[in-house]
């Protein structure tokens, strides 16, 4: 089933500053309603997400990066946006990320519909889909950032372990490298994960993603970052994805979770590679090896057009219609 909530529309930040000049802001609601508007076009029905307490946020959160984000909304203006001033003190490590009067709220209904997948994957479905905004993938435990308040992903394989005890495995597709994922599951070796992206010694967020980064103490071992060099073509993607699936088979997990950012197709404005939306018939194709209850959270991708092609290729390749639905 595919779940989406239409609160992610209320958060829709302008600007961001891109070195120290304001640009428009690439995290628009049109990426998402694209990708919902083509899955319909192709007979997918689209659920709504459920609520659920706002607690569920603890499950990787601190309370005071919670209080810190939903006061910044509440006190921020509809006709303003908040840019962090004094980073430490401001919960954002970037310049990207401005917290509007709704982030709170549509950052916390993006969770929602991360559990309500979840939930659906925890009653024995095979297969659920989060079309989720704001993305995750960049929040840790007490910092946002990367245009992420709340790490959907990570919230929501914390919630399939507290209700069916196994261990996940967690393949992040974006183009940019997930440090609030891996940061979170750093030490933790119930949660293998595996990310290929453009190399942090030239892209976002640089500061993690290297192939040296494999995971501390009783975690060492269950962190793979494949980094990819500028204009990797598909050949060579599928190559290094193949690693990346047979790590995650040797773990054996109970359940994969894909942070699905589609930020790699040609010409996306935040990432682009040398990948069309058609290959994403062969990324499905590869990817089906992997037979786990799939739990797929939306993360990146700018072109909502082409996030739109590149979703109903991927479920061509996984033929989602004919395991699942
Ligand atoms: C979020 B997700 C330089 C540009 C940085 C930030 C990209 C955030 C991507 N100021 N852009 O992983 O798709
Ligand atoms: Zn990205």
């Amino acid at each position: 089933m595919i779940f989406y909530s239409p609160k992610h529309i209320e958060h829709k930040p302008e600007k961001e500053i891109d070195k120290g000049i304001f640009v428009k802001n690439s995290d628009t609601p049109q990426r998402i309603e694209e990708i919902a508007e083509i899955l319909v076009k192709n007979d997918y029905s689209i659920q709504n997400a459920k609520e659920f307490d706002e607690s569920f946020l603890y499950l990787v959160h601190d309370k005071d990066y919670v209080e810190w984000i939903r006061k910044r909304s509440k006190i921020t203006p509809p006709d303003q946006e908040y840019f962090p001033e004094v980073f430490g003190y401001d919960r954002l490590f970037d310049t990207g990320t401005p917290v509007t009067w709704n982030s709170y709220e549509s950052a916390l209904y993006s969770v929602f519909t991360a559990l309500t997948a979840a939930e659906h994957i925890v009653c024995g479905n095979m297969f659920s889909y989060a079309l989720c905004r704001p993305p995750g993938h960049h929040a840790s435990k007490n910092i946002g950032g990367g245009y992420c308040y709340f790490n959907n992903a990570a919230i929501a394989a914390k919630y399939i372990q507290k209700n069916h005890e196994g261990n996940i495995a967690i393949l992040d597709l974006d183009f940019h490298h997930g440090n609030g994922t891996q940061d979170i599951f750093y030490e933790d070796p119930s949660v293998l994960y595996v990310s290929l992206h453009g190399t942090p010694e030239i892209y976002f967020p640089w500061i993690e993603g290297f192939a040296s980064e494999i995971g501390e103490g009783k975690g060492k071992g269950y962190n793979l970052n494949i980094p990819l060099d500028p204009d990797t073509g598909i050949e060579e993607y599928l190559k290094l994805l193949i690693t990346g699936i047979k790590k995650i088979n040797e773990f054996s997990p109970d359940c994969l979770i894909i942070s699905l950012g589609l930020d790699i197709v040609e010409g996306d404005m935040q990432g682009g590679m040398n990948i069309k939306t058609e290959d994403y018939k062969k990324i499905g194709a590869v990817i089906k090896e992997l037979d786990y209850p799939l739990l797929i959270v939306q993360e990146g991708g700018y072109d909502g057009k082409k996030n739109g092609e590149a979703v109903i290729n991927l479920f061509d390749g996984l033929e989602i219609k004919r395991r699942f639905l």
